[in-house]
């Protein structure tokens, strides 16, 4: 209840900001995008994750707001990196979509005017959904991701494989990028059975031609593995933890 309604005034205080991780090309290891990902500095109770904050930021309805919001702050940082940091494929931004943002009315204008503000292309704006996102409501969430489609943008299912959920929805739902959540990257450390779950969900994904991206990769041995594998994409800690804007900045520097 306290963090509800502390949360009512964290946007307008300026207490969110948006961090974000690269995203690497796993043959070349160039950053081709970055995943935003909100953080809640409150003046007293210190800094609060989004495991915390964001169920009840969904509970209360301040999803809305807060998620308009990182779709403004996170294309138009899109916008200002891919000016200074031309590349053939401009790099991409990906924003977290939550069950209620989905189901609700507003996200479609939302994106719709995020991309207007910022004039980014809408094909490199990735929206992230999880699979549980998507079965709580999956006619509302189908005619809503068809509008989206028709703007544009693409769409990722994040953490695939640990939702309540089946194969079916990929096809479905029209997916075009697969992120293969982190439990399943650590088993690439056990035994050879483990390491076949990374292949099986790999694999689905390049027969399904979407593209894939390993989470959590926090090892040489995990991306050297993910590689050997045709995986396309990673993110992790071996490469990158979330950045401030200007850390981030400084990274696109340095490759360029
Ligand atoms: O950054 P971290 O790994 O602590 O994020 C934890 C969870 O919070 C992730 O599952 C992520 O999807 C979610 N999250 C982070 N930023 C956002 C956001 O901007 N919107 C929504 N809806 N969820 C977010
Ligand atoms: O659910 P989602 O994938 O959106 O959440 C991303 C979360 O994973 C972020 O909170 C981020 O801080 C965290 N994360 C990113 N890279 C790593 C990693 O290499 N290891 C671990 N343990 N967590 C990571
Ligand atoms: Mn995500
Ligand atoms: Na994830």
């Amino acid at each position: 209840i306290e963090l509800e309604r502390e949360l009512g005034g964290a946007l307008a205080a300026g207490q969110l900001r948006l961090v974000y991780q690269p995203v690497v090309d796993l043959q070349t290891e160039q950053v081709v995008g970055f995943e935003a990902l909100l953080r809640w500095q409150h003046p007293t109770l210190g800094a609060i994750g989004p495991d915390r904050f964001v169920p009840v930021a969904e509970d209360s309805g301040h999803i809305v707001p807060i998620g308009r919001w990182v779709l403004a702050e996170a294309t138009a940082t899109a916008a200002r990196w891919q000016r200074a940091h031309p590349r053939a494929t401009p790099l991409s931004m990906a924003v977290n979509v939550s069950a209620r943002q989905l189901a609700g009315g507003t996200l479609v204008e939302h994106v719709a005017e995020a991309l207007a503000s910022s004039g980014i292309a809408p094909s490199s704006l990735v929206l992230e959904v999880t699979e549980t996102a998507l079965v709580t409501d999956p006619d509302a969430v189908a005619e809503r991701l068809t509008e989206l489609r028709a703007l544009g943008t693409r769409l990722a299912l994040d953490d695939f494989g640990t939702g309540y959920s089946s194969l079916s929805y990929l096809r479905q739902f029209d997916v075009d990028v697969l992120k293969i959540d982190r439990s399943f990257v650590d088993l690439l450390d056990g035994s050879a059975d483990d390491a076949a779950i990374v292949h099986g969900l790999v694999q689905l994904g390049r027969t399904l031609r979407l593209e894939v991206v390993a989470e959590g990769v926090e090892t040489e041995a995990q991306r050297d593995r993910l590689r050997a594998e045709r995986c396309d994409l990673a993110q992790g800690w071996l490469f990158a933890k979330p950045l401030e804007a200007d850390e981030a900045e400084l990274l696109l520097l340095a490759q360029a």
